[in-house]
């Protein structure tokens, strides 16, 4: 069988399923959110990784369904950690260019936000700068979901080109430096550069900035200096399975 049609199938035989990687403020430690990853445990396969099957599902259309079925879920955990003791601040959901094209996403957002009970405020949607520059109606879109209540942040921010006029326009709250930035900040002074510029704007235009692909206390502590305090990467967790979120961070 092809992938597309194994993937079709995945969710209706549950082989897909969510990590969750904690985002921490860097002087605490405190956990103060979680962003959710998709998984792909194929019979055959084993692990197909995201990079893999994200882009055959957004090609295929396949894309809405699944990212339904991750948002309803990462809400879903949130409630169940809650339960069990932990009130996780924010969760971090994927969104896909693709979602926003049958112009339903406000709706099944708000939708799935009534059926799960988590609070708006503690969801935040992350979307790319070409998805914000590539979809006609984006402004409109991310208006409505900003009405909702939920928190919008820009992924991978700095690799993709967004204009700034635009970007001001937008009620977003959150700018993710890609890792690529993070990675070398201490080799490499143009990324340093871009690094301490990122740090900058979000300053000045008011939004929290969070560093993505933070693996070592160098770069926490670099980022720290410049005025970053936000941070996910391995050096504080994976993604994990949410009982190890829990074992980890209970009070
Ligand atoms: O762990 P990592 O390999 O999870 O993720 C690789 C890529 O897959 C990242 O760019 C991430 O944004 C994307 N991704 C992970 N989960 C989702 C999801 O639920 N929806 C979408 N659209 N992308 C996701
Ligand atoms: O594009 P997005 O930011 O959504 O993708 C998150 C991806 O980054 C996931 O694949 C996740 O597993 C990966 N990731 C998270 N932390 C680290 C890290 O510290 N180092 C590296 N190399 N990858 C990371
Ligand atoms: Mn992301
Ligand atoms: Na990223």
């Amino acid at each position: 069988l092809r992938l597309e049609t194994w993937l079709r199938r995945s969710l209706e035989k549950n082989e897909m399923f969510l990590n969750y990687q904690p985002q921490v403020e860097i002087d605490t430690g405190r956990l103060i959110g979680v962003e959710a990853l998709v998984r792909w445990n194929h019979p055959e396969l084993g692990l197909v990784p995201p990079a893999r099957f994200i882009p055959l599902a957004e090609d295929s259309g396949f894309i809405s369904q699944l990212g339904e079925w991750v948002l309803a879920q990462a809400c879903r955990q949130m409630v169940l950690w809650q339960e069990a003791g932990l009130v996780v601040p924010k969760i971090a959901v994927n969104l896909s260019v693709r979602q926003f094209e049958r112009g339903t996403i406000v709706f099944t957002v708000g939708d799935i936000l009534r059926r799960t009970g988590l609070e708006p405020h503690r969801l935040q949607l992350e979307v790319t700068e070409s998805l914000i520059m590539n979809t006609g109606d984006a402004l409109q879109y991310i208006n409505g979901l900003h009405a909702l209540g939920v928190s919008l942040a820009i992924d991978d921010f700095g690799t993709g080109y967004s204009s700034l006029a635009y970007l001001k326009q937008m009620p977003v709250q959150t700018l993710k430096i890609d890792r690529s930035f993070i990675k070398d900040i201490h080799a490499d002074a143009n990324d340093e550069a871009i690094a301490i510029a990122i740090i900058q704007l979000g300053k000045s235009m008011n939004l929290a900035v969070i560093a993505e692909g933070v693996e070592t206390d160098e770069q926490a502590a670099f980022l720290l200096r410049h005025g970053c305090n936000q941070a996910q990467g391995y050096f504080y967790s994976r993604p994990v399975m949410p009982d190890d979120l829990l074992q980890r961070w209970r009070p």
